[in-house]
């Protein structure tokens, strides 16, 4: 076998590269994870090879046979840990997994209310450099000014204004749980298709511990690659009604040759989602995510809404006299990854932002706990309390090193 290291090692060395930063720095951007050697290992492999444009037992290509089994695996393993009647787990992304949804049941321009972007939605919600935004005529709703909190009853009212012919619930900075029960009302009501964008919560509801939109949704999309640390990928989970227009949106509709690779790590990721171990590591992501808000708070940082139910929070750093863009650079420099944010009723561009989004998830699957936490809200604020200093950077990084020094993570890749 010709390695990796001889046939590339321009390749060879980013990838190594790579592992060394992941274990040298401290991963706290809400949307990334850690996966398993195991999930590694299956998308690291030969089904990359195979096309296999169908579903299993009705392809377009001979020799599935064996594709065919990692594919039934994976959908009884999704169905049966969100509960969900029927699993399509070839999306490629997220984002394909929404667009799946709305050319399943949208025609061009029909009116769809989703959550503002910079209110904690998505760009596929709307936004209109998105094709959600282009192709649809999108009403968008956000949070209350005094909560934070995302506003029932403007998405009542918007609702029976516009009618729409789909609503969205779910978005990627959302950090209080959503509720989908109201939603559900709301869309019966107006007679709109409901659909739920899990990607953030995914694991969270997988261990029972954010609520679940199956049963009230129409159609629940997720990534699997978030809270869920399987393969980076999309899924689309429906009512039985949905099942087969659902499918033929999928392939042939917006994609062809499903990675089959990837869904074979996506049945991995599904069976250690299953086992016990992993309500217990959500149930560490949520500790870990109040402590870290509890602390930051205590440091004077404010958070969007006052906190967090789930594994992520929102930090406005208006009052900081630092942009979102800046602290970001700043802890960059410190190791600390972030993500700049917008916040609800935003100033400023976004690609500037008055924000940042944190998140617990990776830090977590690297064994970190609350005590860790503090930790690492003291060395946030230490970068943030003294922008521009090259000397804090250099002391924080230090600091950095020596926290993630204690959890080895992918040793034998470094
Ligand atoms: N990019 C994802 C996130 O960071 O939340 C959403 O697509």
């Amino acid at each position: 076998m010709r390695r990796l290291a001889d046939v590339d090692p321009d390749i060879a060395k980013t990838l190594r590269e790579e592992a060394q930063r992941q274990h040298r720095n401290l991963e706290l951007i809400a949307s990334e994870n850690f996966v398993s050697d195991a999930v590694l290992e299956a998308m690291g492999s030969v089904m990359t090879n195979k096309y296999a444009e169908g579903y299993p037992g009705r392809r377009y290509y001979g020799g599935c046979e064996v594709v065919d089994v990692a594919e039934e695996l994976a959908i009884a393993r999704a169905k049966e840990l969100f509960g969900a009647p029927h699993a399509n787990v070839q999306p490629h992304s997220g984002a394909q997994a929404n667009m799946a949804v709305y050319f399943t049941v949208l025609k061009p321009g029909d009116v769809v209310l989703g959550p503002n972007l910079s209110h904690g939605g998505h760009l596929t919600a709307g936004s209109p450099v998105n094709y959600s935004g282009k192709f649809y005529t999108i009403v968008p709703y956000g949070v209350r000014r005094d909560t934070e909190r995302i506003d029932l009853d403007e998405v009542r009212h918007l609702a029976r204004r516009h009618r729409p012919k789909m609503i969205i619930a779910g978005g990627s900075a959302f950090p209080r749980a959503i509720d989908f029960t109201p939603f559900g009302e709301i869309a019966r009501e107006v007679g709109a298709i409901l659909m739920a964008d899990i990607a953030h919560p995914a694991g969270l509801v997988a261990a029972g511990l954010h609520p679940s939109p199956v049963g009230i949704a129409d159609f629940v999309t997720t990534t699997t690659h978030k809270t869920l640390r399987g393969p980076r990928g999309g899924m689309v989970m429906c009512a039985a009604p949905h099942a087969a227009a659902l499918d033929k949106t999928v392939m042939p509709g917006v994609q062809g040759g499903p990675l089959m690779h990837i869904i074979a790590a996506k049945a991995v990721a599904f069976k250690e989602a299953l086992a016990p171990e992993f309500k217990t590591y959500q149930q560490q992501i949520i500790r870990n995510a109040k402590a870290l808000a509890d602390a930051l708070q205590a440091r004077n940082f404010r958070l969007v809404s006052g906190g967090t139910d789930t594994h992520l929070m929102l930090v406005d750093l208006s009052s900081r006299n630092v942009t979102g863009k800046d602290a970001q650079e700043a802890l960059d420099r410190a190791w600390i990854t972030v993500n700049k944010n917008t916040i609800p009723f935003e100033t400023k561009s976004p690609m500037v932002t008055s924000g940042i989004r944190i998140g617990t998830p990776a830090v977590t699957t690297r064994g970190m706990r609350e005590a860790d936490m503090m930790e690492i809200a003291r060395l946030i604020d230490r970068v943030l309390s003294n922008p521009g200093s090259t000397a804090i950077e250099a002391e924080v990084r230090g600091e950095v090193q020596e926290l993630t020094g204690r959890f080895p993570l992918y040793p034998e890749r470094t």
